[in-house]
């Protein structure tokens, strides 16, 4: 049975929820920090409005995430304590946030959305004033491959969060920002897509989104809760994984433009997107959590461009001018000055059902949330991500060049 008010005792280093620092979990019990967290649950289980008068305090999961990196900086800017929820991995270096580990107010706790005694310990213990749900199996044709596990994590994993928050006693003092997505819309019923728009999710990944979002509506009406979905839109950033079309885009362009790769394949270049920044999007997610009401929003910049437009400017911000010739599978992307072709179609990247039209409506963001949805453009968007990739492929270049140089002195026994 879980409490919902655990003793001083529930934060010994034996629980699943044990802070992280560069030391192992069992030094986490000398650090004192478990008393402090405790000090911190009294004064919020006596007072009603926690967000107002008890530190703030955020737990973000998926913090190793593009998103969760960049709100973790936002959050810790504002001088909010944040918790970020990290898995075991066999790799600890956890690249988007390594400039965070060992700052101030920065601290990360295990945990699994597939685990529901590992958020009922973490959240318990940290007792967070907001709680971002940024955790999900995110990849849409991923999503196919591993039905089963997306719906475990992005379905399930939304529940367990909830029930997570119930168990402990959090309902009323930890606010909850669900990551739903566009991908909702699906084969879409309007475009442009609004809050009021109906959902037709079209992969395993937006039908268990689908499941999150109801369950975070379903909670907010059943026990009161201030839980609400953010309907973001794409967004990207230097940080987005290299296997969204995006920075799979820009990483190939760099590095077609530095003479380390041939060409780029990629699979339905009729898609459109409505692509944002990631960093102006976790703006709005606080936001979100800031209001008087809980209310689901739509973050999106209301521009649409195509995969082939995106590829285009990528490739010209690169350096290098793409023609488009041929059709379908044959459609090929040609340097207008060398003749070379640097882009081809493979059917490989095709998806058994791709959402093709999206484009959202900030309306409402806009107006209640007082948010810029074009804050960056869709240029200047391509124009910072091509230029992060030539840099990192520059420097891998000099890398590499270095690498034989450093084999040929130790082998004439030049370096000691
Ligand atoms: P991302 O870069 O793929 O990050 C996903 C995060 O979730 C990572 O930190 C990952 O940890 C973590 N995670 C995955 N499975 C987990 C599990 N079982 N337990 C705990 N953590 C787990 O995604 P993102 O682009 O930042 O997106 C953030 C959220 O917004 C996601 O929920 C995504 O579905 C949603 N969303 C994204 C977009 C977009 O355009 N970016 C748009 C709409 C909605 P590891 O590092 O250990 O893998
Ligand atoms: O695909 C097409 C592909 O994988 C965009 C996630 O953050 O945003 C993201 O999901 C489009 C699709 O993102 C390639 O068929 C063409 O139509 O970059 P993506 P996504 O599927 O839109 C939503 C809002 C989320 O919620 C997700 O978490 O581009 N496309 N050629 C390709 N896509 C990929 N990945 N690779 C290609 O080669």
């Amino acid at each position: 049975m879980i409490h919902s008010s655990p003793r001083s005792s529930d934060t010994h280093p034996q629980s699943a929820a044990v802070e992280l620092t560069e030391l192992a979990a069992a030094d986490h019990a000398e650090s004192g920090e478990g008393s402090r967290q405790v000090q911190d649950r009294d004064v919020q289980d006596g007072c009603p409005e926690a967000n107002q008068c008890a530190a703030r305090r955020a737990l973000i999961t998926g913090v190793t995430g593009q998103d969760g990196s960049f709100l973790a900086e936002l959050l810790l800017g504002k001088g909010y304590e944040v918790f970020g929820m990290v898995r075991r991995s066999s790799i600890d270096f956890r690249e988007r946030i390594a400039h965070l580990e060992g700052r101030d107010g920065f601290h990360l706790v295990y945990g699994d959305l597939s685990d529901s005694m590992s958020l009922v310990a973490a959240i318990g213990e940290v007792r967070p004033t907001e709680l971002y749900n940024l955790a999900a199996q995110s990849h849409v044709q991923v999503s196919f491959d591993v039905p089963e596990y997306s719906a475990e994590v992005d379905a399930l994993g939304v529940l367990r969060v909830l029930e997570a928050v119930r168990l402990t006693g959090q309902t009323k003092t930890c606010r909850v920002y669900q990551a739903s997505t566009s991908e909702l819309y699906g084969k879409v019923e309007a475009v442009p897509q609004t809050e009021d728009t109906p959902f037709h999710p079209y992969s395993p990944y937006a039908v268990a989104k689908q499941y999150g979002h109801w369950i975070v509506e379903e909670y907010r009406c059943a026990y009161g809760m201030f839980a609400v979905s953010g309907i973001l839109f794409n967004h990207e950033s230097e940080r987005r994984g290299e296997t969204f079309v995006t920075r799979k885009i820009t990483l190939a362009a760099a590095r077609i433009a530095h003479g380390a790769q041939d060409r780029l394949l990629l699979g339905n270049l009729d898609s459109q997107r409505d692509w944002g920044y990631a960093k102006d999007y976790v703006e709005c997610m606080w936001l979100m959590l800031q209001q008087d009401d809980p209310a689901d929003f739509v973050i999106a910049t209301g521009v649409q461009h195509s995969v082939r437009e995106f590829a285009a400017l990528a490739f010209r911000h690169a350096g290098i001018e793409v023609r488009w010739i041929g059709e379908g599978v044959e459609e090929k992307g040609v340097d207008v000055t060398t003749g070379r072709v640097v882009v081809e179609v493979s059917p490989s990247f095709y998806r058994p059902t791709d959402v093709v039209d999206l484009c959202g409506d900030p309306g409402k963001a806009q107006s209640v949330l007082g948010w810029n949805p074009h804050k960056t453009s869709f240029d200047e968007l391509v124009a910072l991500m091509v230029s992060h990739d030539m840099d990192k492929v520059a420097s891998e270049r000099a890398s590499e060049r270095r690498e034989p140089n450093l084999e040929e002195y130790l082998e004439k026994g030049v370096v000691v």
